[in-house]
């Protein structure tokens, strides 16, 4: 596991005013455009209201007022609302897809409350971190299984819809090798505020080298304890909603397990992967999700410890 671990605190998801690739940065100008004029507007407004306080009646005093009427009702909001208008629309040629290349394509589904992740071009399927080169414009292919999601990386770009039967385009790159956390921003349900992300930016060997791990198979059982838990998992059901790649378990309504252990999250970056979370999100998801869509299948201390013993090795 790398040892830069990403801070999971919410207050990371601010980071749209931090932005690292060049699509968030022209976001963030906008941002900084609008502030500024908002500010200029109001300040404008608190001096023309401290002069009218204090200023006494006189007889020119209806055409000042006209005057500013119309300056201040319909000229101004204008002009502002022109800037805004021209400077978003410029932004908008960067924001929205262009025409990379030769960009690495990932797709990216909607579930509640979790995100599948295909590079289609590497027959590699994960969940809820998202590898990138950095650098390189990357197109995210969107898509929900469900309802509405919406897919966002405030240091990175945009946030896009992500709708059922339907594919919605986003692209951008990252500037610098980190870690970004993501997040869904689009009111799904229950555990909306749960389905989160992170974004690897790495350099392209690092990426290449995580893609060909992703690819393989999961690893075979090495000790008797994970072969018992390998057995447990399909016995119990785990694998009529998980995958597990070179096994029988090949469910597809929850995250694919074959490099679990590889991953630095659990739950939609809600926790992290580490022995203990792991067992208290076997034993019982719904203390750390309530309501979310894995039961609890009540599994004994014996089979319990064998099946966690075989998931911890799926690097
Ligand atoms: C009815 C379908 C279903 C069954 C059965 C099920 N799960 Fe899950 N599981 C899910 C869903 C859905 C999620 C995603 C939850 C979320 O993050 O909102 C999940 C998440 C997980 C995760 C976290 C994966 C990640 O990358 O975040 C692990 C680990 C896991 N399940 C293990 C198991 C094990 C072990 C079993 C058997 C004891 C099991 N599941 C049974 C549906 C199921
Ligand atoms: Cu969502």
């Amino acid at each position: 596991m790398r040892e830069a671990l990403l801070n999971l605190n919410s207050t990371s998801l601010l980071a749209s005013l931090d932005p690292r690739g060049p699509v968030a940065e022209r976001i963030a100008d906008v941002w900084w455009i609008m502030f500024g004029l908002g500010v200029a507007v109001f300040v404008l407004f608190v001096v023309l209201l401290v002069i009218g306080l204090y200023r006494t009646r006189d007889s020119d005093g209806e055409s000042a007022a006209r005057a500013l009427i119309v300056g201040g009702g319909t000229v101004l909001p204008l002009v502002v609302v022109t800037v805004i208008f021209g400077v978003s629309l410029a932004a908008m040629g960067v924001v929205t897809v262009g025409d990379a290349d030769d960009p690495v394509v990932i797709e990216v589904t909607g579930h509640q409350w979790w995100w599948e992740v295909n590079y289609p071009n590497a027959q590699v399927t994960t969940a809820n971190e998202i590898h990138i080169p950095v650098g390189e414009t990357v197109q995210f292919h969107l898509t929900s299984a469900d309802v509405v999601h919406s897919f966002w990386i405030p240091s990175l770009g945009g946030k896009l819809d992500l709708l059922p039967e339907r594919v919605n385009k986003l692209e951008f790159s990252a500037d610098e090798v980190g870690e970004y956390r993501g997040a869904c921003a689009e009111f799904c349900g229950t555990q909306h505020a749960k389905m989160g992300f992170v974004a690897v930016a790495e350099p392209r060997d690092d990426f290449e080298r995580w893609l060909d791990s992703q690819s393989d198979p999961a690893s075979e059982p090495v000790e008797d304890i994970e072969a018992q838990g390998q057995e447990v998992f399909v016995d119990v059901g785990c694998g009529d909603c998980h995958a597990i790649e070179g096994t029988a378990a090949q469910g597809s309504t929850g995250p694919d397990l074959t490099h679990l252990a590889s991953r630095e999250t659990l739950a939609a970056a809600t926790i992290r992967n580490t022995s203990d979370n792991l067992a208290e999100w076997v034993g019982d998801p719904h203390q750390i999700k309530e309501g979310v869509n894995m039961p609890n299948l009540e599994i004994g201390d014996e089979d319990m410890a064998a099946l966690l013993a075989y998931l911890e090795s799926l690097e």
